[in-house]
């Protein structure tokens, strides 16, 4: 337990809390309609359609925004500053940003499944900005859009695929602060924009790899608050900023690995509610903190579909080849392909976005050893790779 007990840290807490105005409520994530209420949002990676639950009115979206790939990230902020959640993607593929409505794509990235969306506020201005972090220097790259310099190569990380970005505005100034979570270890990394809440690996929560963060503004302060899922026994805990709302061990939820938090306000009052979406079936679960009748089970989405606002995971995928392993053809033999099986960390089905190389195998007719290469990334840029051997001999 003790893990959970940081006094110091939360005395300090306190003290600089004390001598921080607040400026206001955290904007609820994934608010489309503007109403101040998170809504039920998801896209599918297989089709590029989002379907978007309006939570003023329950009208129901389908919105094609979006193609058939792996490597788009839709991303959930408000790039033009009206109070709603723009329709917008990232695309690891291409490094752009592609916000409907908003013109052109932005060249923000490069092409890399090591470099993932990171939006936010940042310069404070009210409106997000395209921003990525890249998992394989540790470094973030903001482009603001009050027209101050872009922050380029901004060092917070390091070369370490554990770590999560969870940016948000941690000490309350407005800002969007770069945030880092490491779940194999339980350590968390705030870069304050006003240095009132500095954290360079504070301690807090379990180092088994089971947890995972969940962002946001739980007691309404206008500060987010360390947070955490643990998808091991479905308990959340958090850590509150102003004290008002320690969370530690609520049971919501319960172990399953399609079950997925997706934090948000869904009944705006200003604070976070303690929210999932089971990936298998679409099912939703919301426990608000205003003490309204939770949600049990509302369908929304289904197997192909996922939250806009889940946050991004850190686990490799599972590439499993089928059939022989190396496989021997003769020079007059065609290779046969045989299949694979993708899925990521959820159980969801990755096979369609299985890319191989060394096809050129199907017309091979020199005796001699080859390979075939298989690589998947998921939904977050998490990648696997595998070999598959074919040896090509002449005939007898
Ligand atoms: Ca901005
Ligand atoms: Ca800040
Ligand atoms: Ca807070
Ligand atoms: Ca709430």
């Amino acid at each position: 337990m003790e893990f959970w007990k940081l006094r110091k840290f939360s005395i300090c807490l306190g003290l600089l809390m004390s001598c921080t105005l607040s400026l206001g409520a955290i904007s609820s994530p994934c608010d489309y309609d503007g109403d101040g209420k998170t809504d039920l949002a998801v896209y599918s990676h297989y089709s590029g359609e989002w379907n978007i639950e309006m939570s003023s009115d329950t009208s129901r979206h389908k919105i094609q925004w979006g193609q058939r790939s792996s490597r788009i990230m839709p991303v959930d902020a408000d790039f033009d500053g009206d109070s709603k959640a723009d329709i917008a993607y990232y695309d690891r593929k291409s490094g752009r940003w592609h916000i409907r409505d908003g013109g052109e794509a932005i060249q923000w990235g490069w092409k890399s499944d090591a470099v993932i969306p990171a939006p936010g506020d940042y310069d404070g201005d009210g409106k997000a900005d395209p921003a990525v972090y890249d998992r394989s220097t540790g470094k973030w790259y903001l482009r603001h859009s009050n027209g101050s310099t872009p922050t380029i190569g901004l060092q917070w990380g390091w070369n370490n695929f554990s770590l999560t970005a969870v940016q948000g505005d941690y000490d309350g100034d407005g800002k969007c602060d770069p945030a880092l979570h490491d779940r194999e270890t339980g350590k968390w990394y705030v870069l304050s924009s006003n240095g009132s809440r500095q954290m360079n690996g504070v301690q807090w929560g379990p180092s088994t790899g089971s947890t995972v963060a969940v962002p946001g503004d739980y007691d309404g302060d206008g500060k987010y608050d360390l947070a955490l899922y643990d998808r091991a026994s479905g308990k959340w805990y958090c850590h509150s900023s102003d004290g008002s709302r320690e969370i530690n061990g609520a049971q919501w939820g319960w172990p399953s690995p399609s079950l997925v938090p997706v934090p948000g306000d869904y009944d705006g009052d200003g604070k976070h509610d303690l929210a999932l979406c089971n990936l298998q079936n679409g099912k939703w679960y919301i426990h608000f903190s205003n003490g309204g009748k939770p949600m049990q089970g509302t369908v929304f989405g289904d197997s192909k579909t996922r939250p806009v606002g889940q946050i991004p995971t850190t686990t490799a995928p599972r590439l499993v080849l089928k059939g022989d392993n190396p496989v021997t053809i003769h020079t007059d033999q065609l290779y046969p392909e045989h299949s694979c099986e993708a899925t990521d960390e959820f159980g969801g089905n990755l096979r369609p976005f299985v890319e191989r190389s060394g096809n050129g195998l199907l017309k091979q007719t020199q005796p001699g050893t080859y390979s075939v290469r298989y690589r998947v990334s998921d939904f977050f840029g998490n990648t696997a790779e595998a070999l598959r051997e074919v040896n090509c001999v002449a005939l007898p």
